[in-house]
């Protein structure tokens, strides 16, 4: 299915992008998405189960191991994030997305992942390893059958839009005014507090895995990428611990057997629209701070 949430991620980071920022989306990004982040976005899971990409499945997520039912959630990239995670393919992507030594096709690849992956990283259950960030609990969403993870990713954003909206950008749009002058204009600038993605940069090391492409033969054996211990992986941290901190402040609060599009959609749908409008201003100021020189 379509992921209406990354489209909106990308249409709100759109709205914020500088001019250098959208000049290099503009000469990199694949010619098919004419420009724009919110299509792109959708690329990454696209890829995910076909033939040479399968490896990238474990870069959308982090498992913390944590406990939220018991009330206590935290993220470690030491102990959640041993090999790859999404904390370390965001910080390589990072870099490979300036790395002009490479092929501009691999620019693209880079900025195509970090579109997706700054979206996932907002989704709390996307930085939970209870039940498989929530994949193996079934519930019940007006009256379909679907999991905890589905709802959070896709059927609250859809709901939001079908009753609210009349579509992706009408939605993207609307959050794009609140940061810009609602009521989350007083509180983006903190969305944004680490938004220093030249501070990765020294850090991170050649990765022979990721610097294959995607026709080469060994896509599908690739060797482990990336010690985060040589890497800095301090704002994909951050952002991680802030969807986390959801997972035990709402994500599990009032959740019970009933379907969840009545109350619990009424009380997260906020959050989910405030995580979107989140990652969207977050990837603009990551990409302005990188090609612009300011968030
Ligand atoms: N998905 C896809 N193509 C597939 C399988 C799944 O586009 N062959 C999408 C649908 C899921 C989504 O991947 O809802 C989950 O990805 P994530 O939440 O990491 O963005
Ligand atoms: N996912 C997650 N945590 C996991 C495994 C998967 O957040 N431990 C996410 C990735 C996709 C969705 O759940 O968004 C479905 O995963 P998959 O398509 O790998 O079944
Ligand atoms: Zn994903």
């Amino acid at each position: 299915p379509r992921e209406s949430g990354h489209e909106v991620v990308g249409y709100v980071a759109q709205a914020f992008l500088g001019l250098n920022t959208l000049a290099f989306v503009r000469n990199t990004l694949d010619s098919q998405y004419r420009g724009q982040l919110g299509p792109a976005a959708l690329w990454a899971d696209q890829i995910k189960y076909t033939r040479g990409w399968t490896w990238s499945k474990g870069f959308h997520f982090v498992d913390a191991h944590d406990d939220p039912l018991g009330g206590s959630c935290s993220v470690s990239d030491s102990r959640d994030c041993k090999g790859n995670c999404i904390l370390s393919a965001i910080t390589n992507y990072t870099s490979r997305v300036q790395d002009t030594t490479l092929p501009v096709s691999e620019q693209d690849i880079a900025l195509k992942f970090l579109i997706h992956f700054i979206g996932d990283i907002g989704q709390p259950l996307h930085c939970e390893a209870y039940e498989v960030g929530g994949n193996s609990i079934k519930e019940i969403f007006d009256g379909s059958h679907t999991e905890l993870h589905a709802i959070w990713d896709t059927k609250i954003p859809d709901k939001t839009i079908k009753n609210s909206f009349s579509g992706i950008t009408d939605y993207a749009d609307s959050l794009v005014n609140r940061i810009k002058s609602g009521d989350y204009a007083s509180v983006a600038a903190s969305w944004i507090s680490c938004t220093d993605p030249s501070s990765l940069q020294p850090k991170l090391i050649e990765n022979p895995a990721l610097g294959l492409d995607s026709g080469s033969a060994d896509f599908n054996h690739m060797t482990p990428m990336l010690h985060s211990e040589r890497m800095d992986l301090h704002c994909p941290l951050v952002w991680a611990q802030d969807s986390n901190a959801l997972v035990c402040s709402t994500v599990f609060t009032g959740y019970d057997d009933s379907d969840l599009g009545g109350d619990y959609y009424n009380n997260n749908a906020p959050v989910v629209d405030q995580q979107l409008a989140k990652s969207g201003y977050r990837l603009a100021a990551w990409l302005n701070t990188i090609f612009d020189g300011t968030a």
